[in-house]
Order: C-alpha cells, then sequence, then structure tokens
C-alpha cells in the first residue's frame, strides 16, 4: 500500500512540532490526520503564545487610554494593520481594515459600496463556483434594490468560461466580484486577467482572497485589485478575525458600516462626523487579541515562505490526485493540478460523503463533507454533496496515503 514518493521542499517534520494540536489521538491510540485546512487552519505555539502574551501582559482596549498598557496595546494593533498590508503590499496601512471574517469583509463592501453605487438593472457579475458568502450578500441586494447577476459559467473540469465572461461584460457591468482560488473545485483562477478585463470595462473588482492569501503569495497592486477579502483564521491564525483591503479612494468614498464608538469623530445628539479610514469602519472595541495572532501567522508563514508553501501543495494536490485516481468509484471534481490548490473534493460511488467522513474518523482523518457552503457549484455538478480534503503546510505524502488506505476501509465497510 506505501508508495514510492516525491519529496517537497518542505521541512515538514520540523513544521509540525510548532503545531500542538498534531500530537492529539482523536481517539484512544488514533493520531490525528487533520485534512481540513480549508474550513480552518491549526494555529502554531507561536500564535497562541503571541495572544497568550497580550492578555498577560498588555491587555487593554485600544486607541481609548494614554496609561501605558492602552499605548501598548493600541500600537500592537496598528502594527498588525501595517503587517497585513506588508503581506499583501497594500500601498499604506490605511487600506486595511479588520473585520470579523471574509464573510464580513464582503458585507461590507455590498452594504456601504454597493447601496451607495449600485442601482436597479445594473449588472454585478459573479461567478458560478463561489462560497455563498460572495453570493448572499448580493443577492440580498437584488431583492433590495433591483440589481441584476450575472455568472461566469464553468467548465465540467471546473475552470471558468473566460469567453462567455468576455460577452457579459459587453453588457458593462458595475462589479465583478469572484474567488481566486474556489473551496471546493481548488481551481485557481487568472485573477489578474479577470481583474483587467473588468476594468476596461469600467468595473470596480472585489477578489474573495480567503482561499488564495494562505495559499501563495498575493500582491494586492500586481493585480491591481479594488477589494480583496480574507480570514486570519485559514492562515494560521485566530478565528474573530478577517481583513477587507479597499482603494483609498473607494474606502473614503464609502459611508461608513457600522455605527457605534471608534468610527466617529465628532458626535451630537441628532448626527455624527465619522471618523477617517480606516476606523470608520471600525465601529465597537476590535479583535485586539487576534489581530496580534494574525501579526503573528503572517510572521509564521513568511519565514516557511509563501513560494514554498505554494510548491508544497502543488506536490501534495499532484500525489492526491494520483492515488485518488486508483480507488475505484473515487470521482475527484475540479481542474488538473496544474491548474489547482491544495483541495479534492471528491464523491464515492454509492457511498454518501457524510458516510465517507464518519468512517475516515474513525481512523483519525478529517475530512469535511457537505456542500461547503457553495451549493450552486454542486447542483451546476448534479450532486448534493462531496467529501473534502485540503492540505496545508504541515501535511505529509504520508497522510495522502493514510487517507487512500482510510477510503479502501470505507468501501469495504459498505461492501
Ligand atoms: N470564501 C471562500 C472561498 C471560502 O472558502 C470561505 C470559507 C469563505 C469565503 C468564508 O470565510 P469565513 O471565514 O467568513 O467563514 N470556506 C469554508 C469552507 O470551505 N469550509 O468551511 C469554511
Amino acid at each position: 500500500m506505501i508508495k514510492h514518493r516525491i519529496k517537497t521542499d518542505l521541512d515538514v517534520e520540523q513544521i509540525r512540532l510548532d503545531f500542538p494540536i498534531l500530537k492529539r489521538e482523536v481517539h484512544p491510540g488514533v493520531s490525528l490526520i487533520y485534512l481540513d485546512s480549508t474550513a480552518t487552519t491549526q494555529k502554531p505555539t507561536q500564535v497562541i503564545q503571541a495572544m497568550d502574551d497580550y492578555y498577560r501582559s498588555y491587555n487593554s482596549n485600544v486607541h481609548r487610554g494614554v496609561h501605558t498598557l492602552a499605548e501598548e496595546a493600541t500600537a500592537a494593533y496598528e502594527s498588525a494593520r501595517q503587517r497585513v498590508a506588508n503581506f499583501i503590499h497594500a500601498p499604506s496601512a490605511r487600506e486595511i481594515i479588520f473585520t470579523r471574517n471574509t464573510t464580513e469583509s464582503i458585507n461590507l463592501i455590498a452594504f456601504t459600496w454597493g447601496r451607495t453605487y449600485l442601482q436597479e438593472d445594473d449588472l454585478v457579475i459573479l461567478t458560478e463556483m463561489e462560497h455563498h458568502s460572495n453570493l448572499v450578500p448580493w443577492q440580498i441586494l437584488a431583492a433590495e434594490k433591483g440589481i441584476q447577476l450575472e455568472f461566469i459559467p464553468i467548465t465540467t473540469d471546473g475552470i471558468l468560461e473566460l469567453d462567455v465572461y468576455r460577452k457579459l461584460l459587453e453588457q458593462m457591468p458595475k462589479l465583478v466580484s469572484f474567488t481566486q482560488m474556489s473551496n471546493v473545485l481548488g481551481t485557481i483562477n487568472p485573477a489578474k486577467e479577470i481583474v483587467q478585463m473588468a476594468h476596461q470595462a469600467g468595473a470596480i473588482t472585489i477578489i474573495d482572497g480567503a482561499q488564495s492569501v494562505p495559499h501563495f503569495s498575493v500582491d494586492v497592486q500586481d493585480l491591481d485589485v479594488d477589494f480583496l477579502a480574507f480570514s486570519a483564521h485559514k492562515i494560521c491564525g485566530p478565528t474573530g478575525l478577517g481583513v477587507l483591503f479597499g482603494k483609498i479612494n473607494l474606502l473614503n468614498d464609502m459611508p461608513p458600516f457600522l455605527g457605534g464608538g471608534e468610527m466617529i469623530k465628532r458626535v451630537l445628539l441628532r448626527s455624527f462626523t465619522p471618523n477617517e479610514v480606516p476606523h470608520k469602519f471600525e465601529a465597537g472595541t476590535p479583535a485586539i487579541a487576534e489581530s496580534i495572532g494574525l501579526h503573528s501567522a503572517l510572521d509564521y508563514v513568511d519565514q516557511v515562505g509563501m513560494d514554498k508553501i505554494a510548491a508544497h501543495e502543488q506536490k501534495m494536490i499532484s500525489y492526491a490526485l494520483e492515488r485518488l485516481e486508483e480507488v475505484p468509484g473515487v470521482h475527484v471534481i475540479g481542474p488538473a493540478a496544474k491548474h489547482k490548490g491544495g483541495v479534492a473534493a471528491f464523491t464515492f460511488d454509492g457511498i454518501h460523503p457524510h458516510d465517507v467522513a464518519q468512517v475516515l474518523d474513525r481512523s483519525g482523518i478529517a475530512v469535511r463533507a457537505g456542500h461547503h457552503c457553495a451549493m450552486p457549484l454542486h447542483e451546476k455538478y448534479n450532486i448534493p454533496a462531496t467529501t473534502r480534503a485540503s492540505f496545508y503546510l504541515y501535511n505529509t505524502l504520508d497522510e495522502v496515503d493514510r487517507l487512500i488506505e482510510g477510503l479502501y476501509t470505507v468501501k469495504e465497510f459498505f461492501g
């Protein structure tokens, strides 16, 4: 069963030592094989310690005090903002807004920019492979304002049909919003080209970077994208913190999102003056510990090297696709490895994905089963659900072998 295999450039055994959870047994004598990083990634000790250190030594609210702790916490929070700007090559930290997650980042754009600038019959282009968080906010706006939605279709291999996109652009859309990498198909979309084409048609662009920013190097200036959203918890950081990058002129012209403390300059009984960007969009006490955790997470993945992480995942997915193909009855959806990140979603003839995931769990293998918040995508393939294995910097080729062994056990179990 164990195959001869290629080597990857990452010292994964060393990296694994940084992730305490990877040492745990999920059942007596059964160690964890975590293949669900697309849902959320595990956290290295460095990140956990950075947050622990904040709570132990300088816990305080930000921007509100002149005492030492408040100054230290504020400096750490603003330093995290600068770190995020550097990580995605944003020209200025003022273009980085902290939200709760990717979902909130996209909703923020829909509720502020969308409500202000989109009118009845304006066209918004999305794709058929979007996560619900880049569908539902626009559907809400469509119901409220009568905007029109169109979708770039995908081929049976899970690649965007850019010829159809080109045709759609002739209708002069106001907005093109798309995922840089699919959380189900694993498809990596030609983001720069999509943005460029949208701009030529006069549209504003949004990239859902939830699955791209953690897995390969993303440069918002090179992409020339107007907005980009991602979540800290998918890049070795904590839950509860998201990022929205926006070009400064757009952010300056957008109305605030939520109202309350921090987002104001001056308040009278019946009116207020909003604060400057980015604070205008950060009402209330922010996720301070989480921003410190994200700072540490970005240092961590940068130290490993984003290009090395991407290359490792490329080898992981190539090997996984090759091995999954050997299992009779398994069908992976999505493109060939060269167009794909480290995500393999598949069906197993005659066996429900939840049953697959449940039997795999007995061997300690954590995969996700379901529609992965992409119901329209599954409908396109005429399947209700898939089982999904996803890989990150701490996964090994041995774990792929264990997954394959697990799938043979599933097959035996269900006859
Ligand atoms: N966009 C994409 C492409 C995603 O994969 C996800 C989460 C989101 C947006 C939303 O991120 P959140 O942090 O706001 O929840 N994707 C998944 C997944 O595939 N399984 O669980 C969460």
